[in-house]
């Protein structure tokens, strides 16, 4: 039994390694059962180098065979699970010297998905954060940046296809069937942005000339069945490509760029330098097997990627507390870039307004809970318990400030500065700060608690209005909450957008910089009294205290001109009178009705206002949880709107259709949006009129949009047909193992409906079925995690029964694949916001697994700091 404490890192701890490599050779015979990794390396003196200083190799899970230096076998060594630990260096380490390792790996024993490892009969690996030493031993840090030469070799029958980082220099064949590829990364890297892939795989191909005018080289690998659903993916790499070059003259620096698509990945994507490798979920499409949302997810996940090529590789990250550093701006970038390609500016705030909706729905309530981190962290157990959405989608709040305080011309050229500076370093957040500080001429100091402390700064509106002197005052407050290890905030350096609207409407909006614990603002001439609209297009991630009247926020609704705070003046009238137990009263509905019918409004905006606040987001307002009252006032809600507005759901189901070929862009997926939102809604008002129009919907759509949005609305309302639908919808996509998570998605996802079955008793039998695989991170995900963490109300059962569920599978997924184990874990941070019995119950359930004397690193770390 394992009773030591567990491991922390701290930040403050770093030191700059001790020796770092130039040149790395790698040459890998891939075997499933035994690969033999040999690799030669160049060792020279690091940062922190003292002379006599052993060199100290991290390494897991692999067999040792030899080591040489110099040519010389070498015998000064130790050996542990972990570490391999090299003395008596030639000449105390002062001089170069060459290492050579030979150890060996099992990649299909492989389940972690983590290092080197088989998929289908394909090689992969994955190596961010530390994957790299469970192929060999090695300086497995994001500060050593090294010169690649991989030799791949196999067996041609098997593995037709060898891939690796940068340009192929040269392939071979070899006696006995095998054969080999040489490739070369002509770009210094750290470990963690390596890859290899060989396999039975094809591509489609693109050539195409970057600013420039050099050609390059474009290739996305799938399984041969997947070819036909590449187009999309391609074409959005082609977009990316172009769009870094105009945003920020930034361009490919590569002669060839290659995808390749996995279906047992841990994650959605990796960003390896000039092959990257992605969930499936993350590049294949077809208008018939892919959602709206699966496209818009491809683009956004290939530029990602892609823009990693500078905000990651070119420049990285000096430790992986820096990971903010690249994440950040990176979602920032994809953000961008998806906006832009929104193609008009209702476009850019739909895709505002969804990025900020995941961010309180999911980033929110990890601020205010147990794992609780500054989007620079100070100290982890498990670094890949941070790929969190603070790190990433806080981080990229905190760029999109930046751009918010300087302007964009301010922003690019800070960004300019930054690359100027550290083009193949690997720095830290303060360096990305300073640039942008230095460029512009700013003093950001005050900025930089941005990155030290967590939590959701709050700042409490408070406004008057004096008609005698024409004058608006306006006295904003900010606080932030404790956190872990943080109990005292500093004031923040907030920028809020705002603008006081009246009837001339004729003042313009201004940017408030709160830096103060309190400060206030006058505003003169001020002829009548103003609505406030703050925050506008969420200029700062924070909670607002404002209580603003209906009466106001019924006008923001009805005209606000920025659609982000119309958006928002909904969602807070209708977040109150759900937590109020209210149903929409008279003037609301009004609102919806005139905001619906408005022909000049975008339909993606309509599915937007009319789509309710999600019930995690509901309950960071609480102080004790009761989820089953909030899933009752939040469905009696929606009900209520299905069915006052049925006429217009009618009206709107029949006016947003998109006939003619299937388009993913912005304009026909919003219409399909609001159309499927409106059949949503009529299944919602009577189930019993409007299931044939959905059955009717799902069996002649051509796209999965229409079939899938067709078929939930049956299944969630459980409407007649709707088994009908689920066996049929299974047997028309047996074979596809991506559309077939949807179908196991969504039924786990289902909420309660009355007179049927417990959604946790299906989820049962799924778990059962013979299509559920544990060991594939989408399949577990499509059952397990959809039911633990999309499901509240399914979920938070009094008896405690979803909790069991939920403590058998983290014990279950844990020796499998720790990583998607801890994710799960992660499904009952929140449990001390829950009122009783729920409370007590999630205690247990997490004392049960805490019990567990073999938990994973990761896993430990979750459960220890939920209960700590
Ligand atoms: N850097 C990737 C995310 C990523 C992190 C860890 C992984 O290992 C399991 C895989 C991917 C990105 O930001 O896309
Ligand atoms: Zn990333």
């Amino acid at each position: 039994m394992k009773t030591d404490l567990p491991q922390s890192f701290r930040r403050l701890e770093y030191r700059p390694p001790v020796y770092t490599f130039d040149q790395v050779e790698l040459d890998i015979a891939l075997d499933p059962a035994r690969t033999i990794v040999k690799s030669k390396i160049e060792v020279i003196p690091g940062k922190s180098f003292e002379p006599g200083a052993p060199l100290v190799l991290a390494g897991q899970e692999l067999e040792f065979v030899s080591l040489r230096i110099n040519g010389e076998a070498h015998r000064h060594f130790e050996l542990t699970p972990e570490a391999l630990t090299i003395r008596s260096l030639p000449n105390e380490g002062k001089d170069q010297f060459v290492l050579e390792i030979i150890c060996i790996c099992v990649p299909e024993k492989n389940t972690t998905l983590m290092g080197l490892y088989v998929s289908n009969g394909n090689f992969f690996t994955q190596c961010e954060a530390e994957g790299f030493r469970k192929i060999t031993y090695f300086l497995d840090r994001p500060d050593v940046m090294a010169r690649y030469r991989v030799t791949l070799q196999a067996r041609e029958a098997e593995c037709p296809v060898l891939l690796s980082n940068g340009n192929l220099l040269k392939e071979e064949k070899l006696p006995n069937g095998w054969h080999s590829a040489t490739w070369e990364d002509p770009f210094p890297k750290p470990s963690y942005l390596f890859a290899l892939v060989a396999g039975k795989l094809e591509c489609i191909e693109e050539t195409i000339t970057t600013s420039s005018g050099a050609k390059k080289l474009l290739q996305i690998w799938v399984e041969p069945h997947d070819l036909k659903k590449t187009r999309h993916a391609m074409d959005s790499l082609i977009a990316s490509i172009h769009w870094d070059e105009k945003r920020f003259g930034l361009e490919l620096d590569l002669e060839r760029f290659m995808i390749v698509a996995v279906s047992d990945f841990n994650m959605g994507a990796m960003e390896n330098k000039g092959l990257n490798i992605f969930n499936t979920k993350f590049v294949l499409a077809q208008p018939e097997t892919a959602t709206d949302a699966d496209f818009a997810n491809i683009e956004s996940v290939v530029a990602h990627e892609y823009f990693h090529n500078w905000t990651g590789n070119r420049v990285t990250c000096q430790d992986w507390f820096q990971l903010s550093l690249k994440e950040g701006l990176t979602v920032f970038r994809d953000q961008e870039f998806s906006a832009d390609q929104m193609g008009s500016e209702s476009g850019r705030a739909v895709k505002r307004i969804e990025d900020v909706r995941l961010l309180r729905q999911l980033q929110f309530p990890e601020d205010a809970g147990p794992m609780a981190h500054p989007i620079r962290p100070d100290e982890y157990q498990e670094i890949n318990n941070f790929y969190t959405v603070t790190v990433y989608e806080k981080g990229s709040e905190v760029v999109r400030m930046y751009q918010t305080l300087l302007g964009r011309d301010g922003f690019r050229k800070g960004m300019d500065l930054y690359f100027k500076l550290h083009d193949g370093q690997a720095v830290t957040c303060d360096d990305f700060l300073a640039a942008m500080a230095d460029a512009n001429g700013k003093d950001l100091t005050q900025f930089r608690n941005w990155y030290s402390q967590a939590g959701t700064p709050r700042v409490k509106v408070e406004e008057m209005y004096d008609p005698a002197k024409k004058q608006y005052h306006l006295m904003l407050t900010q606080s932030c909450a404790p956190t872990p290890a943080q109990p005292e905030k500093k004031p923040f350096h907030i920028p809020l957008k705002m603008r006081l609207i009246t009837s001339a409407n004729d003042l313009p909006e201004q940017l408030l910089g709160l830096t103060e614990p309190t400060q206030s603002w006058t505003f003169d001439n001020i002829a009548e009294r103003p609505v406030l609209s703050i925050n506008r297009n969420f200029s700062a991630p924070i909670h607002l205290d404002f209580e603003q009247s209906e009466a106001d926020l019924l006008s923001l609704l009805s005209s606000d001109d920025d659609p982000f705070n119309r958006w928002e003046a909904g969602q807070k009238l209708a977040m109150q009178m759900i937590l109020n137990n209210r149903l929409p009263d008279a003037a609301l509905m009004n609102a919806y009705r005139n905001l619906l019918l408005d022909p000049e409004l975008d339909p993606a905006f309509k599915e937007l206002a009319l789509t309710l606040p999600a019930e995690s987001y509901l309950y960071e307002q609480c102080s004790s949880v009761d989820p089953q009252q909030i899933f009752t006032a939040r469905r009696a809600f929606r009900r209520e709107i299905a069915k006052q507005l049925q006429l217009e759901w009618a009206a709107l189901y029949q006016q947003n259709q998109t006939p003619g070929p299937f388009k993913s862009d912005a304009q026909d997926s919003g219409k399909r949006a609001l159309k499927n939102l409106a059949l949503s809604m009529l299944l919602e008002a009577d189930p019993k009129i409007w299931a044939p129009m959905a059955i009717n919907q799902y069996q002649i759509a051509d796209n999965m949009t229409d079939r899938y949005a067709a078929f939930a609305a049956l299944v969630i309302h459980g409407a007649k047909g709707a088994n009908d639908c689920l066996n049929d919808f299974f047997s028309r996509f047996a074979n596809d193992t991506l559309v077939i998570d949807k179908w196991f998605a969504l039924q786990s996802s289902r909420p309660p409906v009355d007179g049927l079955e417990s959604t946790l008793a299906d989820v049962k039998r799924l778990r059962e079925h013979p299509a559920f695989k544990l060991n594939n991170p989408n399949r577990a995900r499509s059952v397990i995690h959809a039911f633990c963490a999309n499901n509240p109300a399914s979920f938070h059962q009094a008896d405690g029964s979803g909790y069991a569920f939920w403590a058998e599978s983290v014990l279950a997924l844990d020796p499998i694949n720790p990583q998607v184990a801890a994710r799960l874990a992660r499904a009952l941070d929140r449990w001390r916001l829950f009122a009783q019995p729920y409370q007590s119950q999630m205690k247990a359930a997490l004392e049960r697994v805490a019990a567990c004397p073999t938990l994973s690193p990761d896993v430990r770390e979750v459960i220890g700091k939920a209960l700590g």
